[in-house]
């Protein structure tokens, strides 16, 4: 038997994983010892094994020949399909410059190469999926701290009270953080959980707040206020690092404990008791300021008074709260050379107004729905082809039939992945990429306390006829005459670019996946810390906020109400995640479909009863004009007002068969849902739709 240190590809976690493979097949897949993890992996990276043996996925290079979406593609073979997709972006590009292709991926570790192939053919609009997952949270933390969502680390293992806001540890799974939360509840760690429903986590938690949904914002506000009425927070953090406390205590004041009772229904007196707990275990506190936050139209504010009661509780920055993330030069290691850097950046303004249209947005990744805002409109300039790669919007963004309509404006639409997926099926051109158990990556930087570089290796030749990202780029770029990039042969030349100047060598890597730049983890002496805004200071008032003339600090407004005016009962939808499943694309995998093959629809008890409806009942749930059956979970912990759903059910491709027709698909319930996003953090707001449900006859 063979093991090779790799990184799991099926979620966006991407654990250091050892693969063990005998005579061509993987035997077992463990986290990775050296990686810290001790063998464990969640259920969905122990899945892997499953979705290399799937034939329902492309096999070979597909291009199209019916209708979008028909499902009729002729196969081709990579020279074919690298010079189809060369010539059409040749021509898109002599008639509409280079602008005009927009390229979204998946986030992450490794988009510098997917950067550096937009760079190479001259276009600025390289966008990630961040509009519907943590722009928000990344918004609210610049706006706070200068610093990205990334610039803090959560310090779960030295905590002494973990608080989850919309966030959901024990499923929605990073398993180095489930690791460390657990052992520092072992070790005392009080857990308080704020959802709309009773969660794996919730029933571990010590404090658990059901909340109304959307209400977070009021919920903050009155902790904010209960901490400084009763002097719960640190006075003399704040007096060092806060600019404007004196505006956010006169702020907060008509935000009460009773008032947020009302708001959230909560309990005024549990919020008190709460605070003053919170108080006790400063600054090891760590309220966390979410994740999937593409939510509401104020997530925004959610994330930023999380951040804001992390500061007034001096936890920004300390050990066992949000401590400040170290990246490779504070270990005084070279950093990677940035393949990106082998090329100017384009000058042209992005096509989704992010940078220049809209200042208080970060330039990197842009905005998605906005570019494809910019599609649709041929506004600022006409965008005629798009490439997503490992990356589904049509399953990932709200309303696939609106999307479908914008993208007849594309001439191209290419989809590079490994398994089937909407998008893929709407393509022009479908590139099937290796698996992540058949492909290197490029060598990625990870920060946090211990920053590391970690590299993916090959842990068996592929199966079927597809290539890794660096293949297909380089292949691209060549096709292309794109310079630099296209010059590159073999993933070694890619890692020995990278590692140049670094004192490191690809044999480094041999030992674990990963090469931690410290022994010890890293804390920033916070005495003479200077933040990253305008001001230095942690801004309660920001300065970036307010010369785009947004609210620093918006008075507290209810979410958007149902407007339907035909007198039956809707619900808000409210949706997540699960152990088994990433997203929409593991629910075809053989493993996990087995294990768990169909969502349900969570409904209060209560509610429930009214409408006729029992526990494990048919129910039909609808919104203008879609309409799903499944089975209802009737439960007491769930808020009255919504029903829950877990995402990425519902999938129609005829090439699935085993997850075709199964479930509630969540995003074809919010139509118009490209039209509803946060004007202040940027990312959509998937929550604020309605549904009705009813029993299935
Ligand atoms: N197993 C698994 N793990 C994953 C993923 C996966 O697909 N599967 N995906 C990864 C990704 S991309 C992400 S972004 C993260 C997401 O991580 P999380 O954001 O933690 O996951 P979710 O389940 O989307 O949402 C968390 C909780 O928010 C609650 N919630 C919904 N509305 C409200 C509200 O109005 N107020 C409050 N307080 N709570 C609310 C939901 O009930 C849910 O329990 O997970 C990552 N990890
Ligand atoms: N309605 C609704 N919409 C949502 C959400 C929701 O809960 N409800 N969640 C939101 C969140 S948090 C996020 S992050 C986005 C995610 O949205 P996406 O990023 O689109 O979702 P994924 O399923 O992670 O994956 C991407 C696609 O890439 C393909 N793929 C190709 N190669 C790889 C690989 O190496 N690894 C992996 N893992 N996939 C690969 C997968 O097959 C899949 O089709 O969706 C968001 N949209
Ligand atoms: S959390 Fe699970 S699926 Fe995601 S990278 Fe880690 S082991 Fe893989
Ligand atoms: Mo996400």
């Amino acid at each position: 038997m063979e093991k090779t240190y790799s990184i799991c590809g099926m979620c966006t976690v991407r654990c250091p994983i050892e693969v063990f493979t005998e005579n061509g097949q993987v035997v077992n897949i463990e986290g990775s010892r050296p990686g810290g993890l001790d063998g464990s992996v969640c259920p969905r990276g122990a899945a892997g094994v499953g979705l290399l043996n799937d034939p329902e996925k492309p096999q070979k290079p597909l291009i199209r020949v019916g209708e979008r979406g028909e499902g009729k593609w002729r196969e081709a073979t990579w020279e074919e399909a690298f010079s189809y997709v060369g010539d059409k972006l040749k021509n898109i590009m002599a008639e509409y410059g280079s602008k005009s292709v927009l390229m979204s991926d998946r986030g992450g570790p490794f988009p510098d190469l997917h950067k550096a192939f937009m760079r190479s053919i001259g276009s600025p609009n390289y966008c990630n999926h961040d509009a519907s997952c943590a722009r928000n949270v990344h918004h609210a933390a610049q706006s706070v701290m200068g610093l990205g969502r990334k610039g803090v680390s959560y310090d779960l293992k030295n905590a002494k009270h973990v608080i989850l806001q919309s966030r959901n540890i024990f499923e929605a799974v990073n398993v180095g953080e489930v690791n460390q939360l657990m052992s520092a509840m072992e070790n005392g760690c009080r857990l308080s959980v704020i959802d709309v429903r009773s969660t794996v986590t919730a029933s571990k938690a010590h404090n658990f707040f059901l909340v109304k949904p959307g209400t977070d914002y009021g919920f903050n506000l009155a902790v904010i206020n209960t901490l400084i009425a009763h002097n719960l927070y640190d006075a003399d953090y704040v007096s060092r690092h806060f600019k404007d406390f004196d505006a956010l205590a006169e702020f907060v004041k008509p935000y009460t404990a009773q008032w947020a009772a009302k708001v959230c229904d909560i309990d005024p007196d549990r919020l008190l008791v709460f605070c003053r707990e919170l108080a006790k275990a400063a600054p090891r506190v760590l309220w966390h300021p979410g994740w999937n936050t593409a939510r509401f139209k104020d997530s925004f504010y959610v994330s930023r008074t999380a951040y804001l009661i992390n500061g007034l509780l001096g936890s920004l920055g300390a050990k066992g709260g949000l401590a400040i993330t170290n990246k490779a030069k504070d270990c005084n290691q070279k950093g990677l050379t940035a393949l990106a850097d082998l090329y100017p950046k384009p000058d042209e303004k992005r096509a989704d107004g992010v940078g220049w249209k809209y200042n208080h947005f970060d330039a990197g990744p842009g905005l998605l729905h906005l570019a494809f805002k910019a599609i649709e409109t041929a506004e600022p300039y006409p965008v005629k082809a798009y490439i997503a790669f490992r990356h589904d919007p049509l399953m990932a963004l709200p309303d696939p039939e609106a999307q479908k309509k914008i993208f007849e404006n594309l001439d191209l639409l290419v989809s590079i992945t490994f398994s089937w997926s909407d998008t893929a099926w709407h393509s022009d051109v479908v590139l099937p990429l290796s698996t992540y158990l058949e492909r290197e990556s490029i060598i990625a930087h990870k920060g946090g306390l211990k920053p590391k570089f970690f590299m993916r290796k090959r842990a068996l030749a592929p199966r079927y006829d597809s290539l890794a990202d660096w293949e297909i780029f380089t292949g691209l770029a060549r096709e292309l005459d794109a310079g630099k990039l296209g010059e590159f042969k073999t993933i070694e030349e890619i890692w020995n670019y990278q590692l140049q100047g670094t004192g490191l060598t690809i044999d480094d890597f041999d030992n674990g996946a990963q090469v931690p730049l410290t022994k010890d983890p890293i804390y920033h002496d916070m005495d003479s810390f200077t933040w990253k805004t305008p001001s230095g200071k942690l801004e309660v008032i920001s300065e970036k906020l307010s010369k785009a003339d947004i609210d620093s600090l918006p008075p507290y407004k209810d979410p958007d109400q149902d407007t339907n005016t035909d007198g039956e009962k809707r619900f808000r939808v409210v949706f997540g995640r699960c152990a088994l499943h990433t997203q929409g694309h593991t629910v075809n995998n053989p493993l996990l479909h087995e294990m768990m093959p169909t969502n349900t629809v969570w409904i209060h008890t209560d509610v429930a009863r009214e409408m006729g409806i029992r526990d494990g009942d048919s129910v039909e749930v609808s919104s203008n004009g879609y309409s799903a059956v499944t089975g209802a979970n009737v439960t007491d912990v769930i808020h009255r007002d919504c029903v829950f759903m877990i995402h990425g059910f519902g999938h129609k491709l005829p090439v699935e068969s085993r997850a075709f027709g199964k479930g509630v698909a969540d995003h074809e319930l919010m139509k118009g849902g490209l039209e509803k996003w946060d004007k202040a953090g940027g990312a959509v707001a998937m929550q604020e739709h309605f549904v009705t449900v009813k029993k299935a006859s």
